[in-house]
C-alpha cells in the first residue's frame, strides 16, 4: 500500500568535493525531517566506528600507508558491512541521509590513476540511492573553507582530478546543486528535492542495486 505507515524510507546521498558543505547539510537535512516527523538517521562513509572503519581513518590522518587498491577495496568494504543494517532501516520505513557512498570511492581511487571498471567493480550490489546530491564547488573555492589541509587528499590538484572524475560518474538522475549560495539557500532547494524524493519512495518506488 502507499500507506505511509508501511512504506519504505528513501536512500539520500550526498556527494562533492572536500569541504563542498556535505556535512553542514546534511545535518541540517536531518533535523528538517525529524522536525516533520519523518523517521530519519544520518549516516556517512567512511564509517570510522568499525575496525574497518579505524584502519581508513589512519590511512587519511597519514598515520599508516596503504596500496591504492587495498585501500580502495577497504572502503568499499566499510559500505558492506552497513549493508544489511541499511536494507532493513529503509524497509522499515526509516530515511538514511548518508554523506558520501559508492561515489566517493569510485572517485578519489579514479582520481589516482586506478581503472574507472575496476573501481566500480566492488560496489556492484550495494543498494542504489533514491537521490544523490552533488554539491558543487570550484576547487579553488572549496580551499579558501574552514579546516582545509588537515588530511591525505586535502590538496587542489587533487582535487581538481576527483571533480573530473564525478563529472565522468554522474547521470541524468543526479541534482546538482551549486555549492556556493548561502548555507540558507542550499538548505532551501535540498529540502524541496528530498521531500519529492522520499514520496515516490513511499508509492513503492522499488529498492534496486548499484551498478548490476
Ligand atoms: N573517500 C574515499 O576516498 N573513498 C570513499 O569511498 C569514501 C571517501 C567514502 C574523508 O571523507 C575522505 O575519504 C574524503 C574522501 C575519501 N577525502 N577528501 N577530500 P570525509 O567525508 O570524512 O571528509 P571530508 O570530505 O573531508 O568532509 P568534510 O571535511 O566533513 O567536508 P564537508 O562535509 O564537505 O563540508 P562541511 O564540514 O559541511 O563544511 C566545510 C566548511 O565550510 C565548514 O567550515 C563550514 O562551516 C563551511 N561551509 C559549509 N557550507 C558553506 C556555505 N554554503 N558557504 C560558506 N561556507 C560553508
Amino acid at each position: 500500500s502507499s500507506d505511509s505507515s508501511s512504506s519504505r524510507g528513501a536512500l539520500i546521498v550526498l556527494e562533492g568535493l572536500d569541504r563542498c558543505g556535505k556535512t553542514t547539510q546534511s545535518s541540517n537535512l536531518h533535523k528538517y525531517l525529524e522536525g516533520l516527523g519523518h523517521s530519519a538517521e544520518l549516516w556517512r562513509f567512511p564509517d570510522r566506528t568499525t575496525s574497518v572503519g579505524q584502519m581508513i581513518s589512519s590511512y587519511l590522518s597519514n598515520e599508516s600507508q596503504l596500496d591504492d587498491r587495498a585501500i580502495h577495496l577497504l572502503f568499499s568494504a566499510n559500505r558492506w558491512e552497513k549493508r544489511s543494517l541499511m536494507e532493513s532501516k529503509l524497509k522499515s520505513g526509516t530515511t538514511i541521509i548518508v554523506d558520501r557512498y559508492s561515489y566517493s570511492g569510485v572517485a578519489f581511487s579514479s582520481a589516482k590513476g586506478l581503472d574507472f571498471e575496476w573501481c566500480k567493480a566492488p560496489e556492484k550490489g550495494l543498494l542504489a540511492p533514491d537521490l544523490v546530491v552533488y554539491l558543487d564547488i570550484p576547487p579553488e573555492k572549496a580551499t579558501e573553507r574552514g579546516g582545509y589541509g588537515g588530511e591525505r587528499y586535502e590538496q587542489l590538484e587533487f582535487q581538481k582530478k576527483v571533480r573530473q572524475s564525478y563529472q565522468a560518474l554522474h547521470d541524468a538522475s543526479w541534482k546538482i546543486v551549486d555549492a556556493c549560495g548561502s548555507v540558507k539557500d542550499i538548505e532551501k532547494q535540498l529540502q524541496e528535492i528530498v521531500l519529492e524524493s522520499i514520496g515516490l519512495c513511499q508509492k513503492e518506488k522499488p529498492l534496486t542495486c548499484l551498478w548490476s
